[in-house]
């Protein structure tokens, strides 16, 4: 902690300073510090924390994180913040949720509150924080632990050093300012929520900690990987209900073995997940995991070992009260009008989405498309952006590659082409393979409109080729997309990764022409006309399920809101366009299963 006199001497440097920041741009925590924790009861810290925005980094200037806890009146020096009293908000939230005059902030806010710690020999401390929007900075007693980049993905910290008997102080400081070398970068057409939105929680662990466990089919057996940190040489598999109990050697903390099984087969019809445990000395997890072979082969998408059709819709996390914070009742109420539309596909856009989303999905029955925001023009050519985007890739997969709902690792979305587009996404694409060679991999690709047709040089390095196209919508001519239909001859699986309309559903929507419900409407009958002769089309996601908040819509029919929902912001008013959607998705659905009916008769 800083004496007094260091107080004063360091508010006058902090003026001066303009690289106050960098010792804390580590990005140390990252996919490599995150801890398995599925099956495991942490302590949630969620509920009132301290609460301050800072728009000048005075925070991180005068280093208000190492302030000692004072009375006010016993202080001798002016502080500019009270870490330890004042206006909280709760965790998780969105600070834009919780005042008005915080909505359109941008920048750092600090986040403080008390830890009791109550210390037993042998045990480990390790604190996870599911999300934060974008750069967090951790804190404990005044000491600087890391700090995580990336908006949507989890990250944990030890913090077993840096704890002292009694009360501790913790102290996060959230940044969620737009810049050219972040992942999304300063332009996105959703809205740049901020603050920590998802569950904190604190777990306490024994000296031998299970880092990872990932669990899949893998060519006909069960395959099983798994890092254990601490001195511990073997673990211990079990899936109870399949009989399997193995032993997993562990070479440097690191163990893989394959186990011939034949588990019932997870698929929308029959979701069934089985209870896996993992135990390494002292430390256990447990997972529920569902078996399923996803692959292709020429056009087809197989879903073990069948063709199957992707009926989808692409989703935001985005609520007119909660923001980015998304609650057990929200993915239940999202994933119920899915399946009302006759989905059994969602797209999970732009971002990683809450992880009780997949785990839901999973026991539901749905399929998933999960994506890193490398949207639009991201800084391809600088390292410290590859490195940021990678490693959001790597922190999703390391976190769902569990559950058998996820079937798409999507790496982007409507990039430019550029060569270093290509190399950079490429590289992800390939990272994505050798962190889970069980999903296919996808993006939201490119057509060439002089040709007009699909070409993107970053299909041939991807399984599915994703499709965004707006013909009715910003595309006016709708001759257009048959066109591109019949010139384009993937080699791949093409998903519509997204199409639409605006249609504002408001009093003051209008009642003909762009927005109005009729004419999004209209562009779904011709949209859905246009699709359904093209072999090659696998699947689609329209965009989008429910109306979302974004800053860069300000039209008189928009008014800071994107109205390509099927369904209103206030998630309950359906658009003329979803019943559409549902008849055809119905039809579709009942000629898989005609398919599958034949099928069987054949074998
Ligand atoms: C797109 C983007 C999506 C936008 C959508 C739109 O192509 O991928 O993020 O929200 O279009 O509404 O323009």
């Amino acid at each position: 902690m800083l004496e007094r006199s260091d107080l004063a001497e360091n508010a006058l440097q902090a003026l001066h300073d303009e690289d106050y920041d960098r010792p804390f741009n580590t990005q140390s925590l990252n996919a490599d510090t995150l801890i398995f924790t599925k099956g495991r009861h942490g302590q949630s810290l969620d509920g009132d924390w301290n609460f301050c925005v800072d728009l000048l980094d005075t925070g991180l200037r005068q280093k208000w994180f190492a302030m000692t806890p004072e009375a006010p009146e016993d202080r001798i020096e002016p502080w500019d913040y009270d870490p330890y009293m004042g206006e909280t908000v709760p965790v998780p939230s969105c600070w834009q949720m919780q005042k008005e005059k915080w909505y359109f902030f941008e920048g750092s806010a600090w986040y403080t509150r008390p830890l009791e710690h109550n210390p037993m020999p042998g045990r480990r401390q390790v604190l996870r924080i599911g999300a934060a929007q974008y750069d967090c900075k951790v804190f404990l007693n005044g000491a600087f632990l890391g700090n995580h980049y990336g908006g949507s993905t989890p990250f944990c910290v030890e913090l077993t050093e840096a704890l002292r008997p009694g009360q501790n102080w913790l102290m996060l400081c959230v940044n969620n300012t737009r810049t050219l070398d972040r992942v999304p970068m300063r332009n996105t057409d959703w809205f740049n929520y901020g603050g920590v939105y998802r569950e904190v929680t604190l777990f306490d662990l024994p000296e031998v900690v299970i880092r990872d466990l990932f669990v899949r089919l893998e060519g006909g057996a069960i395959r099983i990987s798994a890092e254990v940190d601490g001195d511990c040489t073997t673990a211990r598999f079990s899936i109870p209900e399949l009989g399997i109990e193995a032993d997993l050697p562990l070479q440097d903390g690191k163990g893989e073995i394959t186990l011939a099984a034949s588990p019932a087969l997870w698929s929308p019809d029959t979701p069934k997940l089985y209870d896996v445990i993992l135990t390494a000395g002292a430390d256990q997890v447990q997972d529920r995991v569902g078996f399923r072979a996803i692959t292709r082969e020429g056009t087809e998408i197989l879903l073990n070992g069948a063709p199957i059709f992707l009926r989808g819709i692409s989703v935001h996390e985005d609520d007119a009260t909660l923001g980015k914070v998304s609650s057990e009742a929200d993915i239940r109420r999202r994933f119920a009008h899915a399946k009302e539309l006759g989905c059994n596909f969602l797209r999970l856009a732009h971002y990683p989405h809450h992880e009780r989303a997949a785990e839901i999905a999973d026991e539901m029955g749905l399929m998933l498309w999960e994506e890193v925001p490398v949207y639009w023009a991201i800084d391809f050519a600088n390292p410290a952006t590859r490195r940021d985007a990678e490693n959001q890739l790597r922190e999703l997969i390391r976190r769902d590659r569990n559950r058998a709902s996820v079937i798409i690792w999507s790496v982007g979305n409507e990039n430019p082409d550029t060569d270093a587009r290509l190399d950079f996404m490429r590289g992800l694409a390939e990272i994505a393979k050798a962190e889970d060679p069980t999903r296919l991999t996808s993006a939201a690709c490119l057509v060439n409109h002089a040709k007009l047709k699909i070409e993107d040089r970053l299909a041939q390095h991807i399984d599915v080729i994703g499709l965004n196209e707006y013909y009715g919508w910003y595309e006016e001519n709708f001759d257009e997309l048959g066109e591109i239909g019949r010139n384009s001859a993937p080699d791949r699986p093409v998903v519509i990764s997204e199409t639409g309309a605006d249609g504002d559903s408001t009093d003051q929507g209008p009642k003909r022409g762009l927005f109005s419900l009729a004419y999004q409407d209209e562009v779904y009958a011709k949209q859905i006309e246009t699709l359904r002769g093209l072999d090659y089309v696998k699947g689609m996601s329209p965009w989008i399920l429910y109306d979302f908040r974004v800053e860069r819509r300000q039209g008189i029919f928009q008014r800071g809101w994107n109205r390509k929902g099927l369904i209103a912001a206030d998630k309950a008013t359906k658009k003329p366009a979803f019943q559409r959607l549902a008849a055809y998705y119905g039809e579709r659905a009942a000629i898989e299963r005609r398919k599958a009916e034949t099928l069987g008769e054949t074998e």
